[in-house]
C-alpha cells in the first residue's frame, strides 16, 4: 500500500517552513518515527518523523524549498493495508486567510516579531496570543480564530452583545495585516557572477538567515540608530560572582555577567521608563510598557535567536540565572516555543565571552534600545595617586534617536555603569 506523507503541523500558526535537509532518498528502507526531512522556520528548526514504516517511493520535496502545511513531501510503500494519516491538512475554507497569514510570515517586519518578538500592539503577536472563554463567540468561530492565531479578546464583535462573527475575525486579521505589512517589499539587487573570477558553491540561505538579514535591513533603514559607549568597574561584582556562583549552580542556574545585567537593566529600565517604550510613527504615539521583558541575543549553530526573559524586574538574581540558563539551552537545542520569542522590550547582546573590546549592536525593530556587552579585562586605573588593577567591562548601547536623546542615552548607561560600581547603594 502507497501512503503519502504530508507535511504535518509544526507549530501554532506556521503555515510552512523552509527545507533545510532531506534525509531520505529513494528505496531507503525507514521505520515508523524515523526522521526523513528536516525544517526550518523562524522559530526554530526540527526534524520530521514518518508516521509510517516501509520503502521510501518517491520524494517530492528538495532542500532549500518552502514546504506548505499539508503537501505531500514523501510517498513510501508499506506493503500493508492503508492507515488513516492523523496529519491534519489546513481547513480549505480558510485557505484563503491562511494564504495571508503565511504572507505575513514570509515578510520581514513580521517575521521580526518572530526573531525577535519587540512587536508593537500592530503585529503578529495578537496572532499568537490564546482566545479567552469568556468573550461571545461561537464554537465554529473559536476554531476559527484558533486556526489563524488571532486572539479572541482582541476582536471587537459586531454582534448583539458583542458576539462574535467569522467576519469579525476576518476583519481584525485584515486590519493587522494592513497595518503590518509594508506596501512595497525590499527589493534586492542582483549580484555579479562570481564564478567569472574563479570556483564559487551556491547554498540556500537557511531560514533564521533570512530572518535576520530582512530584520537588519528593517532596522537599519528605520531607524535612526546612536550608540553610547562607556566603562564599568565590575571588580567588585565580579567578586560577588565568584563567592556566590556555586550556590547559584546548585539550583541549576549560571551566575554570569548576562544574569547580573538582566537584573540592572531591569531596574535601569523602570528608572527610565522610555527605554522600555516603543515608538509608534503611524499614529504619532508612543507605546510605554508597564512590563520588562528583556531579549537576549543567543549564538546558536543555526544562527541568532532572541528568546525574552519575561517581568525581569520581578525576578531574584538566581531566578533570572536559571531562566537564562534555561533559554539559551533551548534555543541550542531548538526547543523554545514561540510564546518565549515575543514581547521583548529590549535586548541584551553579550559577545564578552567570546571576543573584542565595543562593537555596535542593532536596535531591534519596535524596540528603541539595545546593551551591548563585550569582554571584560583588566586594566591599570588611576585611583588615589596610584594606578591599581581594575576589572573592566566595556559596554555600548544603541537607541534610536527619535525617541532617545544623547543626554538621555548617556544617563542611562551612566545609571548602568554605577549601579555595576556601587550595587549596594543603587540597588537598595
Ligand atoms: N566579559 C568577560 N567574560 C564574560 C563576559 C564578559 N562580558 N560575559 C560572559 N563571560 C564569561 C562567563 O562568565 C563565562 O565564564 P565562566 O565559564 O568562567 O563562568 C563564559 O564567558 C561563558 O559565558 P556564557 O556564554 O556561558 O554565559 P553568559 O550568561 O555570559 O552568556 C549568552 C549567555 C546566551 C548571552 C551567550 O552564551 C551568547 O550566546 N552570547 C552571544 C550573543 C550574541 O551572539 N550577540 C550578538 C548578537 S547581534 O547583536
Amino acid at each position: 500500500m502507497k501512503q503519502e506523507i504530508k507535511l504535518p503541523e509544526i507549530a501554532d500558526n506556521v503555515v510552512s517552513g523552509y527545507l533545510s535537509k532531506v534525509l531520505v532518498k529513494v528505496g531507503d528502507k525507514i521505520e515508523k518515527d524515523q526522521s526523513i526531512i528536516e525544517i526550518e522556520t523562524d522559530k526554530a528548526a526540527t526534524d520530521i518523523p514518518s508516521p509510517y514504516g516501509g520503502t521510501v517511493v518517491d520524494v517530492r520535496v528538495n532542500a532549500g524549498e518552502e514546504v506548505r502545511v499539508g503537501q505531500v513531501v514523501l510517498v513510501v510503500e508499506t506493503g500493508g493495508v492503508a492507515e488513516v494519516t492523523k496529519i491534519e491538512e489546513p481547513v480549505v475554507e480558510n485557505v484563503e486567510m491562511l494564504k495571508s497569514v503565511n504572507v505575513i510570515e514570509e515578510r520581514s517586519d513580521i517575521t521580526l516579531s518572530h526573531l525577535h518578538p519587540s512587536t508593537s500592539s500592530n503585529t503578529l503577536s495578537h496572532f499568537h496570543s490564546s482566545t479567552s472563554s469568556s468573550v461571545p463567540a461561537a464554537p465554529s468561530v473559536r476554531r476559527f480564530a484558533r486556526e489563524l492565531g488571532v486572539d479572541l479578546t482582541r476582536v471587537k464583535g459586531s454582534g448583539k452583545a458583542g458576539r462574535i462573527s467569522d467576519e469579525d475575525v476576518k476583519a481584525f486579521a485584515k486590519s493587522l495585516i494592513l497595518n503590518t505589512v509594508p506596501s512595497s517589499p525590499t527589493e534586492y539587487a542582483a549580484i555579479p557572477d562570481f564564478s567569472a573570477w574563479g570556483p564559487v558553491e551556491i547554498q540556500p540561505m537557511s531560514r533564521i538567515r533570512q530572518i535576520t538579514a530582512e530584520s537588519t535591513v528593517k532596522s537599519w533603514q528605520t531607524i535612526p540608530q546612536v550608540v553610547q559607549f562607556g566603562k564599568a568597574d565590575i571588580t567588585d561584582v565580579e567578586k560577588f560572582r565568584l563567592a556566590n556562583k556555586a550556590l547559584v549552580e546548585k539550583s541549576g542556574g549560571k551566575l554570569t555577567m548576562t544574569a547580573i545585567l538582566l537584573k540592572i537593566s531591569a531596574m535601569a529600565l523602570r528608572q527610565f521608563p522610555k527605554f522600555n517604550a516603543s515608538v509608534d510613527m503611524r499614529n504619532k504615539q508612543i507605546v510605554m510598557k508597564n512590563y520588562i521583558h528583556i531579549g537576549i541575543a543567543v549564538d546558536t549553530e543555526q544562527g541568532l535567536l532572541v528568546p525574552v526573559v519575561r517581568d525581569v524586574d520581578q525576578k531574584s538574581l538566581t531566578q533570572l540565572a536559571q531562566e537564562l540558563a534555561g533559554i539559551a539551552e533551548r534555543a541550542r537545542t531548538r526547543k523554545l516555543t514561540s510564546e518565549e520569542m515575543q514581547g521583548g522590550n529590549f535586548t541584551i547582546s553579550n559577545l564578552g565571552g567570546i571576543f573584542g573590546t565595543s562593537f555596535t549592536p542593532i536596535v531591534y525593530p519596535n524596540q528603541v534600545a539595545i546593551l551591548g556587552v563585550s569582554k571584560a579585562s583588566t586594566e591599570p586605573v588611576y585611583q588615589d595617586g596610584l594606578l591599581v588593577p581594575r576589572l573592566l567591562v566595556p559596554l555600548s548601547l544603541s537607541y534610536d534617536h527619535r525617541l532617545i536623546d544623547g543626554a538621555d542615552g548617556a544617563r542611562f548607561l551612566s545609571w548602568i555603569c554605577t549601579a555595576l560600581e556601587q550595587p549596594f547603594t543603587t540597588w537598595l
